[in-house]
């Protein structure tokens, strides 16, 4: 990369896969708002308003890889072209923040207002058994971009401080493999990983831009300016393909706070809390129903901006080439979901939509995906190579379009830290019928994230020395056994402990023996547990 240099009027200039980066001008109405022109690499030269809003530090920090990989594949992609247009396979991720699969109407919620949701679902394919690795946001987008499990991967916990966590340096994320078939690469919205070298995206676009008020990490909910940055991304260099995440905060915590933002052409959807459905794992308490009204709100806005996120797409003319994936990174912030690796955690939506692929839609698919599948399934669309290490999932596009496909019947889980204050190390292997969980340190008591802790429905129990919470006992809940053994036909919500069960004895070994072998399998190194203790 050439050094940042000055001139008159314009700050800075950089390189990325996309061309050549002049920020002339910050507008000193809106300090992140920047007049931008750029040359892509046909060397027509172009003026944007308010794109790309790069995070300033990122993009330098992240620039230097991105020239790099533009150098190194210009006019040498080995992505695979789509055989019906003859023109390269794109890739828009959506990653939503804490929502619970329950919680849109395409997977049957009675009352949540999800129209955009439900029409991605009807144009494509809805997976019912797709499940995050760990219930935490670092830790499972980590996942994502990776395809490792954090025990391999490193990013045991929250990346921000002051956990300053980081995935080891080695590893590859699936942006910068893609961007050496020749893709460029984006992240709008919220990141979480690092660092970023290993995660490689072209442009980080900056959360901040029409939503000052908020930082970074809880910001990303002004949901019609992050379509309108998604737009832009894709009208840019559509000489290469693309790889785009869309990351929302919605509909993470904070709802209070930013249900009463008057968000740009949002309209509000407002539910009473009379009209909560209450899962079964949390109270029917006045304070519940409370925030999930408010909850309810905060999942009605991110389906507006996916609605609006899709129009772009659409008015990019390259939707015929694009994969869609929908996911969330883990289930919703309440207590018996969000940190756990009980099903209210891991459980999550996850909607695939694409035209090439010929899938019917409106279907379902019930293979158990795990999110380590993501990365294996996103190259095999994009025809790129993968890290030169083992990765431990496989791609899902081949059983997509099969209801209930043969040989996709476990996955496994692996939970250390969410904050590093709460260390909680657990390991799961779930099949069809069972759930066995390991908990490596069950003396502890089991460790509340802030924002759960301070939570209205939790502090509720808390005031009123409640024993339960939900169909669980608040006792089970922070004090487990080292090993759980669940019947999911008969014991849904987890609260039967079977694993002293003389019965349930042969289930057990099976489910041990398995889930060391992948403890083994994927280098987990809490395995000498197994031998000092
Ligand atoms: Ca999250």
């Amino acid at each position: 990369m050439p050094p940042a240099f000055f001139l008159s009027g314009i700050k800075e200039i950089s390189f990325s896969s996309a061309g050549f980066y002049l920020f002339i001008d910050n507008q000193p109405d809106n300090p992140c708002k920047q007049i931008v022109t750029y040359f892509t690499s046909e060397s027509s030269m172009k003026t944007s308003d308010c794109t790309p809003s790069l995070n300033r530090r990122r993009f330098l920090a992240t620039a230097a890889t991105a020239a790099g990989a533009a150098l190194a594949t210009a006019g040498s992609s080995s992505a695979r072209p789509s055989p019906s247009t003859g023109r390269q396979r794109n890739v828009l991720l959506i990653i939503s923040d804490d929502h619970g699969q329950a919680d849109s109407g395409c997977y049957g919620h009675p009352v949540l207002k999800t129209p955009n949701l439900d029409k991605l679902a009807g144009n494509g394919v809805r997976f019912t058994k797709a499940f995050t690795t760990v219930a935490s946001c670092s830790a499972s987008r980590s996942v994502i971009f990776t395809g490792l499990f954090n025990h391999t991967n490193g990013q045991f916990g929250h990346q921000h401080m002051p956990a300053d966590l980081d995935t080891h340096d080695y590893v590859r994320g699936v942006a910068s493999l893609l961007a050496e078939a020749g893709y460029r690469t984006g992240l709008v919205g919220k990141y979480h990983v690092g660092p970023d070298e290993v995660y490689g995206f072209d442009e980080l676009i900056s959360a901040e831009v029409g939503y000052q008020d908020v930082k970074a990490l809880a910001g990303n909910r002004d949901v019609w300016n992050m379509a309108r940055q998604a737009g832009q991304f894709f009208s840019r260099g559509k000489e290469q393909p693309f790889f785009l995440t869309v990351a929302y905060s919605d509909p993470h915590r904070d709802w209070k706070a930013s249900n009463s933002i008057d968000f740009p052409h949002v309209d509000e959807v407002v539910y009473s809390p009379d009209d909560v459905v209450v899962p079964p794992f949390l109270p029917n308490s006045p304070e519940c129903r409370a925030e999930m009204a408010q909850y309810y709100q905060s999942v009605s806005r991110l389906d507006k901006g996916v609605g609006f996120l899709m129009d772009e797409l659409e008015k990019s003319g390259l939707a015929e080439d694009t994969l869609v994936i929908y996911i969330s990174d883990n289930g919703i912030a309440m207590p018996g979901a969000k940190t756990t690796i009980y099903d209210p955690g891991v459980l999550m939506p996850m909607l695939l939509s694409c035209p090439e692929l010929g899938l019917t839609g409106g279907t379902t698919c019930d293979a158990m995906i795990s999110f380590t599948d993501l990365v294996p399934s996103i190259l095999d669309w994009a025809g790129a190579e993968g890290p030169g290490y083992e990765l431990p999932g496989r791609s899902f596009l081949p059983i997509a379009g099969q209801e209930n496909p043969a040989g996709w019947d476990q996955v496994f889980c692996s939970h250390t830290f969410h904050e590093i204050q709460m260390y909680y190390p657990m390991r799961s292997i779930r099949t069809r019928k069972y759930k066995y969980i390991l908990n490596l340190a069950h003396k502890l008591d089991y460790p509340f994230a802030t924002d759960l802790f301070a939570s209205e429905t939790w502090q509720a129990i808390l005031t009123r020395q409640e024993p339960m919470l939900g169909t669980r006992t608040v006792d089970a809940y922070i004090h487990r056994q080292r090993e759980e053994l669940y019947d999911l036909e008969s014991d849904p919500g987890e609260v039967v402990n079977l694993a002293d069960s003389p019965a349930q004895r042969a289930v057990l070994d099976n489910l041990r023996a398995r889930l060391k072998a992948w403890q083994e399998d994927t280098k987990d190194p809490w395995l000498m547990k197994y031998k000092y203790e």
